[in-house]
């Protein structure tokens, strides 16, 4: 009797147990989520998968490095999920409710940053031939997420995912971006946060323009006073600023665990006022210079006919190489106009092996192609067309900066308050379209070793006008150096930037609001 009686409750519960058991997740389409940079290549499955509080990272193989990753992966979800999700090395068979990272041999054309992310309604994974390939992925990873996955507290929703594959990989090894923080400071803190935003966007570089007129901003413990003295102001005379060698290291260890390489700027031989008014044996007079708060450029130059000059770089550049672990220098060398090119030919020539005798290679802007720059040597391209060409008729490699493109100092247009116009207005529409591969007819893509977006600060004061200046425009770059040419369409890529607005609001990026895109969320669905 009993039996009989408990008979309808248990088949009631394993009917329920069998519904939920086998209930479909949500139905997804990988195609309507918005990545950017655009991936090489996205096939949706129409499935979904759940992210949940005992959702697992999973390594396989041993790699500290990875694990490392793995950690930084179950980080970027805590915040919105609270979820805190656990990270091992497993060798076991592939089990459900996981997310794995794994190094395996894709194809050569995926290269180092290139990614396999395989999503289906069990699991994810991650597959790259090296971990910088599983960071780019990664970042992908974060964009199928729903933009609430941003927020920095917790989140009162499920958290399914689009079922798909996407096979990515760039098409430049070098995309970056340039911080001068010079002409205004930056603390170590908001660097920090700009790796964070260029990072969710692929790029793989940040430049610091170190020194100039305004402000040298890096610790040379054999010429103290560059920055004791040099370093104590700025454009507009506010205190200035600069890092200690172990700021420095904190910055390049931060962008290192990010995959992005720190390229110090050291500008030379103008630009270089804030040298010259901290020691004045580097005036070819004997007397110092004036600290200068002023925008003008072209107005100073090392004294390149002493010898004591040559001992000064020597110095500042075998102090920074000892704690750069990227490959490049970069010896500024644009502008110098009070350099008689007499002159300037054999300071560029001495420099450039001074940068070589301390293991790296040089970056210089482009007029340095008037020097015997060697093929080591890479020229950053900012504006004259004649000297890219010069640069790759002497073997160099060329970096592609645009002022008229790429310069997120210049205005968006007549009504921006920050940045200046001597390159033109450049809206989203101007800082997109354009290929590198066809800007400047006579050098080709073999040419270029990629493209950067420089932020100039002589108006530009703080991380809130930097985020205005920067966001979105280079995100389009971004996408530029990551994916073909070919995948790339401007009303394609306003839809997306539309509905990525969402994302940038969540993470409080201080985005222009360009008049070229309707913002407003209605039409746009995420
Ligand atoms: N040109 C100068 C920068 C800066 C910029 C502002 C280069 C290479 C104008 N040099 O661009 O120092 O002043 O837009």
């Amino acid at each position: 009797m009993i039996l009989k009686k408990y008979l309808n409750t248990i088949v009631i519960f394993l009917l329920v147990a069998l519904l939920t058991s086998c209930k479909e997740n949500p139905k997804m389409n990988l195609l309507d989520e918005v990545l950017l940079p655009k991936p090489v290549l996205v096939k949706a499955t129409g499935s979904s998968f759940e992210l949940k509080n005992n959702t697992k990272i999973l390594i396989k193989g041993d790699s500290e490095e990875l694990l490392q990753i793995g950690k930084y992966l179950a980080n970027l979800l805590k915040p919105a999920t609270g979820f805190k999700i656990e990270v091992k090395t497993t060798s076991k068979k592939t089990i459900s409710n996981s997310i794995y990272l794994v190094l395996t041999k894709l194809e050569s054309n995926y290269g180092e940053e290139g990614y396999h992310l395989n999503i289906t309604d069990k699991n994810i994974i991650i597959k790259a031939n090296s971990v910088k390939g599983i960071f780019r992925g990664i970042q992908t990873l974060r964009q199928v997420f729903p933009s609430e996955i941003e927020a920095l507290n917790p989140q009162n929703r499920k958290w399914f995912i689009a079922s798909g594959e996407i096979y990515d990989y760039p098409q430049f090894k070098y995309r970056g971006a340039m911080l001068d923080v010079s002409r205004h400071f930056f603390k170590k803190e908001d660097v920090k946060k700009y790796i964070d935003m260029i990072a969710m966007y692929k790029l793989n570089v940040l430049h610091l323009h170190l020194s100039d007129d305004q402000g040298w901003r890096i610790e040379i413990k054999s010429w103290p006073n560059l920055t004791t003295y040099g370093g104590s102001t700025q454009v507009g005379g506010g205190k200035g600023g600069f890092y200690t060698q172990e700021d420095y290291k904190e910055i390049v260890k931060y962008a290192q665990e990010r995959y992005i390489t720190i390229i110090p700027e050291i500008d030379m031989p103008g630009h270089t006022n804030a040298a010259l008014a901290s020691y004045p044996e580097l005036n070819c007079d004997g007397k110092a210079t004036k600290l200068y708060t002023g925008m003008k450029v072209g107005f100073s130059t090392l004294c390149t006919h002493k010898k004591i000059t040559y001992q000064f770089i020597d110095d500042v550049i075998r102090e920074l190489a000892a704690i750069t672990p990227g490959p490049y220098i970069h010896i500024g060398g644009d502008e110098s106009h009070s350099t008689k090119i007499e002159d300037y030919v054999p300071f560029i020539n001495k420099v450039q092996d001074l940068v070589i005798a301390h293991g790296k290679q040089a970056i210089g802007w482009d007029e340095i192609v008037s020097a015997a720059i060697k093929p080591t040597t890479t020229v950053q391209y900012w504006g004259r067309p004649k000297n890219a060409l010069k640069g790759v008729s002497k073997n160099a490699k060329i970096i592609l900066s645009p002022s008229d493109r790429t310069y997120l100092d210049m205005k968006y247009d007549s009504i921006t308050k920050l940045g200046l116009k001597w390159a033109g207005y450049v809206d989203l529409d101007k800082a997109y379209n354009w290929n590198p591969s066809t800007l400047i007819s006579g050098i080709t893509k073999k040419d270029i070793l990629g493209i950067e977006s420089p932020l100039w600060t002589e108006t530009v004061t703080n991380m809130e006008e930097v985020e205005f200046m920067a966001f979105p425009r280079i995100i389009g770059h971004a996408e530029i150096g990551w994916t073909p040419d070919s995948l790339r369409v401007w009303d394609d890529y306003k839809m997306r930037l539309k509905k990525h607005a969402k994302r940038l609001k969540i993470m409080k990026i201080n985005f222009y609001p360009s008049t070229l895109i309707d913002w407003n969320e209605s039409e746009s669905k995420e």
